[in-house]
């Protein structure tokens, strides 16, 4: 049995109250936005938790405590009046800045030639306006270079240096990449005998329900640690580590991209919550969809999230304890739900 439920309910409250709850709780998180850092945010409930969907105004949900960071940040630049786009952006650029858990931004993982190269995605539902980035070196904020491709360009994604020259073409705050070279030529002339070694990873990947049903995501990541310079992973992929669908719901995924990306994970459970699932199920059913297929069984190390049209949320891990934030105008809190049981 899954150790957190996300079931329907329908609010009796009535509307006037709900928004003067939800003015009052905007205020509360104006207040409190911009204050968290990596560090403050509380850990997850030891067991436990239901979520409780909210049918009016916006819902969002992100991966591990220090998503509550971007889903507090996210929801008080929806009071203040910003689009679904900037709240996913805001609320992510402040994980990045921060390089919560040492996995995301500039700060994170470094690859195995020892520099970080991040990736990143960002979608808004309506339009399934998409922008995505890869591989990108000295790039401050990946998440708002993902916003500029999705805006300034024609194309879904940029990857490495035309990446790079794209988001310095369009002002995103960078730094030099010029001792970069000699790590980059140290890798080249490297013992080719050593392995590369992987170390850690994890990603910040944020999905918003807006108060007006419509649905967004973005994600961000520097990926698994030590990996091969120009490994890209499943953040940057749309179905692979983030997928939204504005008749139906959003999904993403935090873990080891590989066995993420080469199921389509993401997309599939937005089918699954098509079909009728709701979130949390379409979650854990692609856990098993992936565990039956896979010569690594439950041994996964990936986690999903999700939420639909209605606001329901789900999540779910294959083989781990998975803290994740959930932010409504009623409550922000981190959750966690127990590995799936194997089937
Ligand atoms: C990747 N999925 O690049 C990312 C890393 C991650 O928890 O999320 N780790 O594979």
């Amino acid at each position: 049995m899954p150790s957190f439920r996300a079931s329907a309910r329908t609010s009796a409250t009535p509307i006037a109250r709900r928004r003067r709850q939800d003015r009052r709780w905007f205020a509360k998180i104006a207040l409190l936005a911009g204050l968290a850092a990596c560090s403050t945010v509380p850990p997850a409930a030891p067991t436990v938790a239901t979520a409780e969907p909210a049918t009016t105004g916006p819902v969002l949900i992100a991966t591990w405590p220090f998503g509550k960071i971007a889903t507090d940040l996210a929801l008080a630049k929806l009071a203040a009046g910003g689009s679904r786009l900037d709240a996913i952006e805001t609320g992510i650029r402040e994980v990045e800045r921060q390089s919560c858990d040492g996995s995301v931004g500039l700060g994170g993982r470094p690859n195995a030639a020892g520099y970080a190269q991040l990736d990143a995605c960002i979608v808004d539902g309506p339009g399934r306006r998409s922008g995505s980035v890869a591989g990108l070196e000295g790039i401050v904020h990946p998440i708002s270079a993902a916003r500029a491709v999705l805006e300034h360009s024609k194309h879904a994604m940029l990857v490495g240096e035309g990446a790079r020259w794209f988001a310095l073409d369009h002002g995103i705050t960078s730094v030099p990449v010029d001792d970069l070279l000699a790590k980059k030529q140290a890798w080249l002339a490297r013992d080719r005998a050593q392995e590369a070694k992987t170390s850690g990873h994890d990603t910040v990947t944020m999905l918003l329900r807006a108060a007006d049903g419509h649905l967004a995501g973005g994600c961000s990541t520097s990926g698994a640690g030590g990996k091969l310079p120009g490994r890209v992973g499943d953040s940057p992929i749309f179905g692979g580590g983030l997928f939204v669908d504005d008749e139906v719901g959003a999904a993403g995924a935090t873990g080891i991209g590989e066995n993420v990306m080469r199921y389509a994970a993401t997309c599939l459970i937005v089918e699954r919550m098509r079909s009728g699932m709701a979130p949390q199920q379409a979650c854990e059913e692609i856990v098993h969809h992936i565990a039956r297929q896979d010569p690594r069984g439950y041994a996964l190390d990936i986690c999903f999230i999700a939420v639909d049209k209605q606001g329901r949320v789900g999540a779910a891990a294959s083989n781990s304890v998975f803290p994740f934030a959930v932010t409504t105008p009623t409550g922000s809190r981190v959750l966690e739900v127990q590995p799936v049981t194997p089937r």
